[in-house]
C-alpha cells in the first residue's frame, strides 16, 4: 500500500508517475517537528535495518552515519563524505515495522540514520513543503515493486550497451582512438565502445567536433562500427560564451540559460571557460537543449554520456570577485596566520559554492524558482532533454544515455555511472554495495569506473573490478588524465584478462534479458541477500555479496593479495567456478559457511537450486553473439523455467510476444517454445 502525505505546496518534481489520493496528517509511527525546518523522527529497533537512498556512501545497511541528499561534485569518495552525485531519498526499513520512504523534495534533505542518537532516525528538509511517500507490503521485494511502480518504468538501453566500454579522459584524437582499438583487437579483446571525453570537442564547447582532431567524423564513426564499436561522446552541462557559436548565440538569443536576480544570465567557469547554464527546468530550453543532440546523431552517434550536470562549478564570477577583495584587502605587515589560512580556505572552496546555486534562477512556467531549491533536479532535467530529444530525433531508436547527476525520476531516461571513484580497493567493496540500492530507485543501467578513475591502479585491482563489472550492465573501464594507462592490453600478460571480458559476453543475453524484464517488472537485478532470506539473520547483515538475478549470488573478491574469501550460503548452491570463459568447475555446496579459492583470473557464480544459467558463446563484440546458440547450466534435481527475452536490441517493441521464449526444465528434460534453439545442458 502507498500513502501519500502532502506538506504546503510542492515542487512538482516528476519523480513519481502514478497518481495517488492525499493523505491528511502524518503517519502515526513518525514524528513531525515543524519550527523553520521540517523534521521527521522515527525510533528504532536495535535490529532494524535501513536499506536505500541510492547512490550513496558507506554500507548496504545505511545506520550509523549522516547523509545529505545535494547532488555535488565529489572528487574523492572517501568514508566520510556525505554527498555525492546522486539525491536518491528513498529508505527501506527492515525490523519490527518494515516500511518505504520517499522523500519528494528537490532541495538539500538531510539523512540522519543513528548518527547523533544511534537509535533515531531524522530527516530534515529545509521547508514546510513536500510529498513524503509511505509504503507497506507483505516483503521487502513488494515494497520496492510498488515503489517502482510509483516512479515508472526504468530506462532500457540497446542491446550493444551490455558490451564493453573503454574509457578514458585524454584520448585527443583520432589516432588515439584507433590505437585503443587496436589495442583491444589485436589481443582478442572484446570491445564495444569507446568513450570520447572532453577532448573531442571544439574547445569544449558542446555539440561540436575538433575537426583537427578527428578530421572527417562521421568517416571515422562509420570505420569503428564496422569493427564493432561505438563511439560515445561526452556532453557537458555548461555552454561556452563565445561570440558567434551558434548553441551560444541561440540560446542568448532566446533566453535559454538560467537568469541572475537582474536578468543577467548566470556565468560559471568550467571546462571551456565562462559558460552559462541551460535551463533544463524551462519547458521550452529543454526541447531546445536536446534537439542538439542530433549534430551528433546525425554523424553516426548512437550514445552518449552527460557529465558535470550536478551542476559543477569551478568558480564563479562572483566568486573571483569575493575572493580578489579578500586578497587585495590584506596588509601583509599586520596580517595574522589566521588570515592566511582563511584566504587558504576561500580558494579551495570557490568550487561548487553553495552561495552561487542561491544566485540563479529557473524559469518554471513562467516563475523564477531559485536554483538551489531545485538544485538536484538539474541533471534530472538534463538527461531528460536528451531522452526527450531522442524522441524527436529517431523515436523507435533506443540510444546510450547515463549521467553523473540524477534525481528519481531519471531513471526512466537513462541510466547513471557513479562518478570519479578512485582506484583504491575500498571503491571496489563500495561498487559491490551501491549496486543493490542503486536497483532500488530504478537505476537499473549502472556502473562505476572499473579499475578507478582517479589514482594509479594496479593489474590485480583492475582484474578484481571487472570480475565483479562484468554483472554490471554498464562495464566501462575509465581514467583520469595523468593517470596510469589502464586499458587492459596495457598490463604484462594481457592475455590475464580474456577469460573475464569474454565471460561478459557469453553472459550478455542472460544479462540483458534478465535487465528487460527486470525493467518492464519493476524488479530489481542487484539484491541484498536480505531481500530474499528476510529471517536468515546472517544473510540479512552480509554486505559483501550479492543476490543478482533470477537466481544467482555473487561473491567477489575485493581485497588486495587475497587468494580467496569467506562465503557464507544461505541455502544449498551449486557453485560454479569459472577459470576461464569456457572452463568450469562445478562444485555442490551445503548452506552455511564456506572459503572458496578465487585467482586473479578466475570468477565464482552461486547458482540456486531450481534455477539455471544461460550462457551464449563468447565473441568479441555484441553484434557478432550468436542468440540462438546457448549452453544451460543447472543441477539435475532442479526443475525450473527461464523466460529469455531477445529482440533486435535498438528497438522499442518490448511486449512483442515473439520476443519471449520460454524453456521449460523437468527433471533433466528441456523444453522450449522456441524448436530453432540450440541448447546444451550442462546439468550435475
Ligand atoms: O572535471 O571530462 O566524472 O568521468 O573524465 C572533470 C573529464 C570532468 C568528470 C567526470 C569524468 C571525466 C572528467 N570530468
Amino acid at each position: 500500500m502507498i500513502q501519500k502525505y502532502r506538506y504546503g505546496h510542492p515542487f512538482e518534481t516528476e519523480a513519481v508517475i502514478m497518481p495517488v489520493k492525499d493523505t491528511l496528517g502524518t503517519p502515526d509511527f513518525l514524528t513531525v517537528s515543524n519550527k523553520d525546518t521540517l523534521i521527521f523522527s522515527y525510533e528504532m529497533d536495535k535490529a532494524d535495518i535501513v536499506y536505500g537512498l541510492g547512490e550513496a556512501n558507506r554500507g548496504i545497511n545505511k545506520r550509523g552515519f549522516c547523509y545529505k541528499s545535494f547532488c555535488t561534485d565529489q572528487t574523492t569518495h572517501s568514508e566520510e563524505k556525505q554527498s555525492l552525485y546522486g539525491a536518491h531519498n528513498f529508505l527501506l526499513i527492515k525490523g519490527k515495522r518494515s516500511f518505504g520512504l520517499f522523500v519528494d523534495y528537490p532541495g538539500l534533505v538531510t539523512f540522519d540514520i543513528g548518527y547523533t542518537r544511534l537509535n533515531l532516525l531524522t530527516i530534515e528538509v529545509p521547508d514546510a513543503n513536500l510529498n513524503l511517500y509511505i509504503i507497506t507490503g507483505p516483503s521487502l521485494l513488494s515494497i520496492t515493486e510498488q515503489f517502482r511502480t510509483l516512479i515508472g518504468r526504468s530506462y532500457i538501453p540497446p542491446y550493444f550497451a551490455f558490451g564493453f566500454g573503454q574509457s578514458r579522459w585524454g584520448y585527443q584524437n583520432a589516432t588515439d582512438v584507433t590505437a585503443v582499438a587496436n589495442g583491444y583487437q589485436s589481443h582478442d579483446l572484446p570491445l564495444d565502445m569507446i568513450y570520447l571525453d572532453i577532448d573531442y570537442m571544439d574547445h569544449y564547447k558542446d555539440f561540436t567536433v575538433n575537426t583537427e582532431r578527428f578530421p572527417d567524423f562521421p568517416h571515422f564513426t562509420k570505420t569503428m562500427k564496422e569493427r564493432g564499436i561505438r563511439l560515445i561522446p561526452i556532453i557537458d552541462a555548461g555552454v561556452k560564451i563565445e561570440d558567434g557559436y551558434s548553441i551560444y548565440e541561440e540560446g542568448k538569443e532566446h533566453g535559454y540559460f538560467c537568469k541572475k536576480e537582474d536578468g543577467d544570465f548566470f556565468t560559471a567557469g568550467v571546462w571551456p571557460g565562462r559558460t552559462h547554464f541551460p535551463d533544463v527546468l524551462n519547458k521550452e530550453a529543454r526541447e531546445w537543449f536536446g534537439s542538439k543532440y542530433e549534430f551528433l546523431i546525425s554523424q553516426g552517434i548512437d550514445g552518449f554520456w552527460n557529465d558535470m550536470n550536478e551542476p559543477a562549478m569551478f568558480y564563479s564570477d562572483e566568486g573571483i570577485a569575493d575572493l580578489l577583495q579578500s586578497v587585495f584587502s590584506i596588509d601583509l605587515a599586520s596580517c595574522h596566520a589566521d588570515d592566511m589560512l582563511a584566504l587558504r580556505d576561500k580558494i579551495n572552496s570557490l568550487s561548487n559554492r553553495l552561495n552561487d546555486y542561491k544566485l540563479f534562477y529557473h524559469n518554471v512556467n513562467g516563475t523564477p524558482v531559485r536554483h538551489d531549491t531545485v538544485h538536484n533536479l538539474y541533471g534530472y532535467n538534463m538527461t531528460r532533454a536528451a531522452s526527450e530529444g531522442f524522441e524527436k530525433i529517431a523515436p523507435n531508436k533506443r540510444f546510450l544515455l547515463f549521467s553523473r547527476s540524477s534525481y528519481i525520476g531519471m531513471h526512466r531516461y537513462g541510466g547513471i555511472w557513479t562518478g570519479d571513484n578512485s582506484s583504491w580497493w575500498s571503491h571496489l567493496l563500495l561498487n559491490i554495495k551501491m549496486m543493490p540500492s542503486l536497483n532500488m530507485c530504478g537505476f537499473l543501467y549502472s556502473g562505476a569506473d572499473l579499475g578507478g578513475f582517479a589514482c594509479d591502479t594496479t593489474k590485480d585491482l583492475l582484474l578484481r573490478f571487472l570480475a565483479f563489472g562484468i554483472f554490471t550492465p554498464l562495464m566501462r573501464n575509465h581514467s583520469a588524465i595523468g593517470t596510469r594507462n589502464q586499458e587492459c592490453y596495457q598490463f604484462e600478460n594481457c592475455e590475464d584478462f580474456k577469460g573475464i571480458l569474454r565471460l561478459r559476453y557469453r553472459l550478455i543475453p542472460y544479462l540483458y534479458s534478465e535487465f528487460v524484464k527486470a525493467a518492464l517488472h519493476n524488479r530489481m537485478l542487484f539484491m541484498p541477500l536480505g531481500f530474499l532470506y528476510e529471517d536468515d539473520t546472517t544473510a540479512s547483515h552480509i554486505e559483501d555479496q550479492l543476490l543478482f538475478a533470477d537466481g544467482l549470488m555473487l561473491a567477489p573478491v575485493y581485497e588486495p593479495n587475497a587468494i580467496g574469501r569467506h562465503v557464507y550460503l544461505p541455502e544449498d548452491m551449486l557453485y560454479l567456478k569459472f577459470t576461464s570463459e569456457d572452463t568450469y568447475e562445478a562444485v555442490p555446496l551445503k548452506k552455511g559457511h564456506h572459503y572458496i579459492e578465487v585467482s586473479l583470473t578466475e570468477v565464482p557464480i552461486f547458482l540456486r537450486k531450481n534455477h539455471f544459467l544461460l550462457l551464449a558463446n563468447a565473441a568479441d563484440c555484441t553484434a557478432n553473439l550468436d542468440n540462438t546458440t546457448f549452453t544451460l547450466i543447472g543441477e539435475k534435481a532442479s526443475s525450473g523455467t527461464l523466460t529469455l527475452y531477445r529482440d533486435n536490441g535498438f528497438e522499442k517493441d518490448y511486449d512483442n510476444p515473439s520476443h519471449y521464449t520460454t524453456i521449460q526444465i523437468t527433471n533433466g528434460v528441456i523444453t522450449t517454445s522456441d524448436p530453432s534453439l540450440h541448447l546444451t545442458a550442462e546439468l550435475y
